[in-house]
């Protein structure tokens, strides 16, 4: 008896080993173990044995049916793991590409043009430096030649920063602080641009309460007026493309002595047979646009800066840069800029 049952468990290890799925080992199951299995008849045999013999049997039906149910388990693990693994190949090959490619953010243009002019002066020889955008009003106005209250600290409606100390603070009104804080820390010559974000109280097509300037100076023995506008002209012709006349216009800034304003050539007008520019809607027909405040430092702001006006000429410019970005671009409102939407931003890949 105990023959068959070795037998039967032999048996019903080899229908496992043959089965695939878990219909299958249901059948072996109900096949051996089940109440008309053949495994369960071997014990209903048990009284024809005689009663000596039946203890040794029970413990040998026991065992066979545990190793029986054992066997049925580990199929089924071995099963369930093996259509796992076929699932996992099917769908998760970890070295296919990805079904959708990721997008990439682009630099904002702002942040193209300020790098674009960056480049252009830094093979000019100049240095990029960078200033607070809290400022001591002293940096933005009185070294600057901005007397207290003279009307032309009203140029440039300010945002007050309530102080915390006896230190007066303002959101810098343009980059030229940064003229000061170079002069104060470096002996001529000095050869700098200083790019950053500047706040005034405007808010039109053309100006916004957050903008941006670059500010340029040179500070040496002999620096005059033609430097300037040959460093204008080399940045304009880099920049728009070489061909586009540039003007300086008288304008008073406090700091500088004289002051002009620079313009330069409209880039989008045509050029007539004659060679004169016609005009368009970005220029408002004038043909010129202007791009910055110039002028040669004021000896005050040379003497407020600890630099001799007698040794020293200089001159210093600040360019809008949102304006650059606007005439590269031809964009015509300023706070597409700064509005955040992706489907105008993703027109300048870079
Ligand atoms: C100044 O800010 C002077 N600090 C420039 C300067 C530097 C003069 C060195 C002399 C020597 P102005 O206020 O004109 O100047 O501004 C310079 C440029 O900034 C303008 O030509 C314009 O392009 C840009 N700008 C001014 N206000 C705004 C605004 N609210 N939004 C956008 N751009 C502006």
């Amino acid at each position: 008896m105990s023959d068959q049952l070795s037998e039967q468990l032999q048996q019903l290890t080899e229908e496992l080993a043959r089965s695939e799925d878990a219909d299958a080992l249901y059948e072996v199951r109900v096949r051996y173990l089940g109440k008309k299995g053949s495994i369960t008849a071997l014990r209903r045999q048990m009284g024809k044995l005689a009663p000596e013999d039946r203890k040794a049997f029970g413990q040998a039906f026991n065992a066979v049916k545990v190793e029986a149910e054992r066997a049925i388990e580990t199929r089924r693990d071995a099963l369930v793991s093996a259509a796992r693994e076929a699932d996992l190949a099917r769908h998760e090959d970890l070295s296919m590409p990805g079904a959708h490619e990721r997008e990439l953010g682009t630099l904002h243009p702002i942040t193209q043009t300020r790098r674009a002019l960056e480049d252009i002066f830094a093979r000019m020889g100049f240095a990029v430096k960078e200033g607070p955008h809290i400022e001591d009003e002293r940096y933005n106005f009185d070294k600057l030649n901005f007397q207290p209250g003279h009307p032309a600290r009203d140029m440039q409606d300010t945002f007050f920063v309530r102080p915390r100390s006896d230190a007066r603070l303002v959101l810098r009104t343009h980059t030229s602080p940064v003229q000061v804080r170079t002069m104060l820390a470096h002996e001529p010559p000095i050869r700098v641009v200083a790019p950053g974000t500047v706040f005034r109280k405007d808010d039109d097509a053309t100006h916004s309460p957050m903008f941006h300037q670059l500010e340029g100076l040179f500070v040496d023995r002999h620096v005059t007026m033609a430097d300037l506008k040959a460093t204008l002209y080399r940045f304009v012709g880099e920049f728009f493309g070489e061909g586009l006349n540039v003007r300086l216009r008288p304008s008073y800034f406090p700091f500088v002595e004289p002051g002009a304003e620079v313009d330069m050539q409209c880039p989008f007008c045509r050029e007539e047979a004659s060679g004169a520019s016609v005009g368009c809607g970005l220029c408002k027909g004038t043909t010129w646009i202007e791009i910055a405040g110039s002028g040669m430092v004021h000896p005050h702001v040379f003497e407020s800066c600890g630099i001799d006006p007698e040794r020293y000429t200089g001159w210093a410019f600040g360019l809008g840069l949102d304006r650059m970005a606007m005439l590269k671009y031809a964009v015509t409102h300023l706070r597409l800029f700064f509005d955040g939407d992706v489907r105008f931003l993703e027109q300048f890949p870079c």
